[in-house]
């Protein structure tokens, strides 16, 4: 009898298929603000005055200069370690890693991580209230700035998802949500949905899940695991154990 050739796993076929969602907690070292700790942003601003459709009616110099300034912000931070750490396992374990970000910032990506689901949508880009135009921007917008789409002025706004907005990619987050073999949540307090949602529905479909975060979150005990402390010391560490390493 003659025995059939054992297949090679390809890259692409490797270790457990891990889905990632990370929350503010993850650049909170890279020294951008987290929202809902004790000097988060929520401490300083009213989120509908902000984070609303509402809001930016209402005011639309207020949020496009709190917008404004988190941009300046992000283009002078640097992704940290745990950053890094991410953007290496998606790198070592090819097609196997999805990350799913709330944030708005672009650190994930300066780390070299690709492709980063940004739910929220992201700083360094902007939209057009009028005609749904989108583009990347570097710097401030202005309250007379003009879209290159439909030459509409004072109708642009960050491409940030505000509460009542719906978050982007949500087919192709439960896809992968369905097929998961590992849900890892890092540095995320799980106070808003529908990303609140995604352990329990990881769970639903047989994942095992992971809570990563500095302490207990809003829905840590949803998780089979949880490790509490700073993502830049957590997070490496996680990696490194799931790529069979000793960490230091
Ligand atoms: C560290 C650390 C370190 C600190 N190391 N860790 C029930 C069901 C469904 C929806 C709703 C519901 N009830 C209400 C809603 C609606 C609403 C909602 O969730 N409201 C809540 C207040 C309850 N949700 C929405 O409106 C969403 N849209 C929606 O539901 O559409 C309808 C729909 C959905 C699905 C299908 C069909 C229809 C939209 C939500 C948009 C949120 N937008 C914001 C602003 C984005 C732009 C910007 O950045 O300004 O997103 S709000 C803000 O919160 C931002 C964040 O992405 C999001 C989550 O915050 P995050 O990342 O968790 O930060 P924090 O600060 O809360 O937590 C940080 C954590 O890190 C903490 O735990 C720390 O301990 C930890 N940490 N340092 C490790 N060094």
């Amino acid at each position: 009898m003659t025995q059939e050739p054992t297949p090679v796993p390809g890259p692409e076929d490797e270790g457990p298929r891990i889905v990632i969602l990370t929350g503010a907690g993850i650049s909170a070292e890279s020294g951008l603000g987290t929202f809902r700790d004790a000097q988060g942003l929520w401490s300083a601003y009213n989120l509908e005055d902000v984070a609303t459709p509402e809001g930016y009616a209402a005011n639309p110099a207020l949020v496009l200069d709190f917008y404004n300034a988190r941009r300046a912000n992000c283009r002078s931070a640097t992704p940290n370690a745990a950053h890094a750490a991410l953007a290496r396992l998606m790198q070592v374990r090819p097609g196997r890693v999805t990350l799913i970000t709330q944030n708005i910032d672009d650190l994930h990506e300066r780390a070299g991580a690709a492709p980063v689901h940004h739910m929220h949508g992201e700083i360094m880009r902007a939209l057009c209230a009028t005609c749904g135009a989108r583009w990347a921007i570097v710097d401030d917008i202005g309250l007379e700035e003009s879209c290159p789409g439909c030459a509409t002025k004072g109708r642009v706004r960050p491409d940030v998802v505000w509460f009542g907005e719906i978050p982007y990619g949500l087919e192709a987050i439960e896809d992968v949500l369905s097929s998961a073999d590992l849900f890892v949540a890092i540095g995320t307090s799980g106070a808003v949905y529908p990303a609140a949602g995604f352990v329990a529905e990881a769970a639903r479909h047989g994942a095992e899940t992971l809570e990563l975060n500095l302490e207990r979150s809003e829905i840590s005990s949803l998780f089979d695991r949880r490790r509490h402390g700073p993502a830049t010391e957590i997070v490496p560490a996680w990696v490194a154990e799931m790529l069979g390493e000793t960490f230091p």
